[in-house]
Parts: structure tokens; C-alpha cells; sequence
């Protein structure tokens, strides 16, 4: 088969997928080119795409950014394609479709879905405001579907091909049982176009999703409200105007600050850190170390074996970073991805304050995702080159890391 360029992208990438499906309608080929993610911000790659983003696509013709496009290019390459409509009501309605894609559902399903990943922070009324809005995209596009096996005339067009592939990361991990008994003509219509020979060749077999991907809250969330509270409480909170901001709790006082104090100063390490290389700084970190004060952990994620994309598990660090505000003044912290896509792991040290982990650290929401392994003073010896090569990223098999400071 004639390939008509290469798209480069991490594997099994959805957006990729759009221009597979559409160039195998059209009986021609598009090469997928596993890139590594960790070469985005590479000069060479900016320079010709300076999103920085993946899919993209190369060819003699013309170098496409933003998978929407790359696809309806492999949709539009044959004279005549059926895929991009016969007259301009059919090419509107598959605009319609391509853009309701990208903005209703993959923009929304990406706001619920990453968080809950770990790439982005998850904040509930974000999260909850794109679950509404995903559902009342999906409400429409049922009752469009009631009548239809195809959204544009009597076989698939590019708006197949674009909606369905917006579908498939929440059908696999969100869109469980009872979500999608709300929805069954979408359903069907997305079981319909994933059984299609040349969807399934790029997607591969689709498992629904069982049970639903959640997000842990940090356990003060769980926390419920004291249930006695006096009835004159009660009263002033009926008696409040509804928009009226709850008081903010009085900031925690640490049990941290509470420890002898220690001649190892946290925020002139992050300082010495920052500014020098490797060799000064870790000579003035063991000059200054305080094992009464401080406590040394080898940090190792428990679920390496699920991680995927470097970049991805990469993301993974700074989301539970993200949760460990309270702990800036008590820890630094140096972990990162070792291996390659698909076969990589996460590990690191944190250096904190006290001989325990503490409450600031414990209660991250993604803290039970991890093993914290103390290193006792004894060991510092047989530890000093391996704590060396991780705080200055020399790890074997480094890919990539985050600081926590
Ligand atoms: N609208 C773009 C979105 C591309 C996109 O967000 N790509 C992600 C991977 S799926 C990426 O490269 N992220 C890296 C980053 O944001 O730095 C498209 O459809 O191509």
C-alpha cells in the first residue's frame, strides 16, 4: 500500500488513529513513527512543530500539526473520497461532527479523565463541570444516534472516524455499565464503528470499562462533618446567603515545628541545590546533614509495572508533588523515571524532616501509592553514591525526573 507520510506519536495514540482509519478507507497508508516523548521540547522538533505536541505528521506534501487535521488530510487524499462528503451540506455536517469532537467530548473528557490520572491537578468543580458537560454532549449525540447507524449519510464518513476515536479513552476507563445504559444509542453506534475492520486494525480490541477510574481524595477530604453540631449553628448556616463563603480553617500549626531545632537549614540546601553542580552540592549537603533532625527515604512507586509513556509517569511525580504543598518548608524531594516507554519505573529520595514520614506527606492523596523506605545513618556510607546519582539525575536508565523543593 502507498504510504502518503508518517505521523509521530506515542503508540496507540486515538488522535493518531483518525488518520490510520481514514488513509485504510482510501486504500493508501500512513507509517506511525513511535516518538519519545521526552524529545517535545527538543530544538529540532519545536522548531518544525512549535506546539510541541504530538500527533504530527511529515510528508513531501505537507508537515500537519493537530490530529483533526492530519486525519481529514488522509480522508480527503482520494479524488472523490466518500469520507469527506459528496456536496457542501455533507462536508459542513462532517465539520460539524469534526469539531463537536474535539470541543464537546475530547476537551471535556480530557478535563475529567486527566486529572484522575495524575496529569493534571485535580480540582473537583473542574473535574465535575466537565463530567456535566461530557453527559450533555453525549444526551445530544443519543438522540441523534436514535435513527442513525452513520452521523453523515448511509456509510462512514471522517465524522465517524473523528467522534468515535474521541470515544475510546472514556468508553475504556470512564464510561462504565450504568453510564452507558444512559446512552445506548451511542453505544451501539460506538460497538457498531469499533467492530469496522480498518477501525478495529488501528484501535485494536476495545475492553468497556468495568469500574469506573476514581480519584483518591487526600484523606482531610473524606473527613465527615461533626455530627452534633449545635442547633444554633445550624440556624446561622440556614440564615446565610447562599453564595456566602465558608471561613477558612485557621492554618494548621505543624507537629514539625515543634522538633529541636537542627543546624541543617532546609531552604539554604534548596538554595545550594539550585545554584551549583552536583559535586558542591551534595559536598555541602553531607557537611551539613542532621540525621537527628532529618531522615533519608528511598522512595520507590508500587505500580511500575502499569506505567506507560515516560512523559506520562513523569506527570505522575508531579501530580503527587502537586499534593505535597503543606510539606514544602519539611522536605525536598528528587524522583524520577528510569526505563523507556512501556517498560520504565519511578523511584527516587526524599529528604524530611523528622524521623517519620509526616502528617504533610502522608496525607497526599497519592501517598499510599508509593513505598517510603528509611534510610537508617548506618547506611548513609553504602548509600552516599546512589542518593549522589539520584539527586543529580545520574541514574542509569535516566529519562526523565521532577524536583520537589
Ligand atoms: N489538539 C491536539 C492535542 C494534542 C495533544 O494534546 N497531545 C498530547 C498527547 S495526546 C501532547 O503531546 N502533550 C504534551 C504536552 O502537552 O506537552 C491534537 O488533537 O493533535
Amino acid at each position: 500500500m502507498a504510504s502518503i507520510g508518517i505521523i509521530k506519536s506515542y503508540p496507540q495514540n486515538p488522535r493518531a488513529a483518525k488518520a490510520v482509519i481514514a488513509a485504510a478507507y482510501n486504500g493508501v497508508e500512513v507509517n506511525i513513527q513511535d516518538f519519545d516523548m521526552t524529545q517535545l521540547k527538543d530544538e529540532a522538533f519545536i522548531s518544525k512543530f512549535p506546539m510541541g505536541k504530538v500527533p504530527v505528521f511529515e510528508s513531501p506534501e505537507v508537515d500537519l500539526f493537530e490530529s483533526s487535521a492530519i486525519g481529514y488530510y488522509a480522508a480527503a487524499i482520494k479524488e472523490n473520497s466518500p469520507l469527506v462528503g459528496a456536496n457542501a451540506v455533507e462536508k459542513a455536517l462532517i465539520m460539524q461532527w469534526v469539531l463537536f469532537a474535539d470541543n464537546e467530548i475530547n476537551n471535556n473528557v480530557g478535563q475529567w479523565i486527566y486529572p484522575l490520572m495524575g496529569y493534571m491537578p485535580y480540582m473537583k468543580p473542574t473535574v465535575d463541570g466537565a463530567i456535566e458537560k461530557t453527559k450533555r454532549a453525549m444526551a445530544a449525540l443519543d438522540k441523534i444516534l436514535l435513527t442513525k447507524t452513520f452521523l453523515v449519510g448511509e456509510s462512514v464518513t471522517y465524522a465517524d472516524i473523528a467522534l468515535v476515536t474521541s470515544l475510546v479513552l472514556p468508553y475504556k476507563v470512564v464510561f462504565d455499565k450504568a453510564f452507558r445504559s444512559q446512552y445506548k444509542n451511542v453505544t451501539r453506534y460506538f460497538n457498531t464503528l469499533v467492530n469496522q475492520k480498518h477501525f478495529k486494525a488501528a484501535l485494536g480490541e476495545i475492553t468497556l470499562c468495568e469500574t469506573p477510574l476514581k480519584y483518591t481524595p487526600p484523606k482531610k477530604e473524606k473527613k465527615e462533618p461533626k455530627k452534633e453540631a449545635p442547633k444554633k449553628e445550624a440556624a446561622k448556616k440556614e440564615a446565610a446567603p447562599a453564595e456566602e463563603a465558608p471561613k477558612p480553617a485557621p492554618k494548621p500549626k505543624s507537629a514539625l515545628d515543634l522538633l529541636p531545632p537542627s543546624k541543617f537549614v532546609m531552604d539554604e540546601w534548596k538554595r545550594m541545590y539550585s545554584n551549583n553542580d552536583s559535586d558542591v552540592a551534595m559536598k555541602w549537603f553531607w557537611e551539613h546533614h542532621d540525621p537527628e533532625g532529618y531522615s533519608l527515604w528511598r522512595v520507590d512507586y508500587k505500580y511500575n509495572d502499569e506505567l506507560t509513556m515516560t512523559f506520562m509517569s513523569n506527570n505522575l511525580i508531579g501530580g503527587f508533588y502537586a499534593r505535597l504543598e503543606r510539606a514544602k518548608k519539611y522536605a525536598f524531594a528528587s524522583m524520577v523515571v528510569c526505563g523507556t516507554n512501556n517498560n520504565n519505573t519511578i523511584s527516587g529520595y526524599f529528604l524530611i524532616r523528622g524521623q517519620e514520614v509526616p502528617f504533610e506527606v502522608y496525607d497526599a492523596a497519592d501517598y499510599d501509592s508509593y513505598s517510603f523506605k528509611k534510610i537508617e545513618p548506618s547506611e548513609y556510607e553504602s548509600k552516599k553514591d546512589e542518593i549522589y546519582k539520584y539527586f543529580a539525575w545520574e541514574v542509569e536508565g535516566f529519562a526523565d525526573g521532577k524536583i520537589f523543593k
